[in-house]
């Protein structure tokens, strides 16, 4: 299989993460992708043209993450880091949504100020994002939080690659006032190797 994706990427590491948990890595190369680049192939393989898309041996073609982590759970058995029902499937949904949710708001900062020149910017917009990044975080600060395993589920590992990003393009801001989760996003790391070999570059 092939996984498209940058090194940038939080959402490609959600996936690069699962296949390392799952103990799939081996069956995955990594294609990098350049999703500013129009002659990247990335947009015959997804017409949207975003990271991570996952091509399969059998010429399917697999997007988004959440499809991607899907199949890989299924692939890995079922219920690894995807629990098979009950409140912990959706407790970890749940999670997994507002932290995609956080990625989302984020990432649309950083393309308000890739895509537009200074005079055309709109502070209003960018504001507005960064308010639903604010009150995920505190909300999650303030909320019982996941335990770690060795093998997280994927609300574990989307929220750990939702806070990387954070630290990554917004200087780790996000961690004043957010102890609980400062604590909890380090014990994440210790008990996941493949946090820290995936970090963003
Ligand atoms: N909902 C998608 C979001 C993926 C996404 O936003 N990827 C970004 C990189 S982190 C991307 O490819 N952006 C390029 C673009 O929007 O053109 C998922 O879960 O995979």
């Amino acid at each position: 299989m092939i996984l498209r994706s940058s090194p940038t990427s939080p959402f490609g590491r959600k996936i690069k993460i699962t296949l390392n948990v799952l103990g799939l890595a081996d069956k995955v190369s990594v294609v990098l992708t350049d999703t500013l680049d129009p002659e990247d192939t990335i947009r015959q393989q997804n017409p949207l043209g975003k990271v991570p898309t996952l091509l399969l041996d059998d010429g399917t073609t697999l997007y988004d993450s959440r499809v991607i982590v899907e199949y890989l759970d299924d692939l890995a058995g079922g219920g690894r880091i995807l629990p098979d029902g009950g409140t912990e499937r959706y407790r970890a949904l749940t999670l997994q949504s507002l932290a995609d949710g956080i990625m989302d708001a984020a990432i649309l900062q950083i393309y308000e100020v890739r895509f537009r020149t200074e005079d055309r910017r709109e502070q209003k917009w960018i504001d507005h994002q960064a308010r639903k990044v604010e009150r995920g975080i505190s909300s999650l600060n303030a909320s019982p939080l996941p335990e770690i395993k060795a093998v997280p589920d994927i609300g574990s590992i989307t929220l750990a690659c939702t806070l990387g990003y954070l630290d990554f393009r917004f200087d780790g801001k996000w961690r004043a006032g957010h102890p609980n989760l400062v604590r909890w996003l380090a014990s994440f790391s210790d008990a996941v190797p493949a946090f820290a070999a995936t970090e963003p570059h």
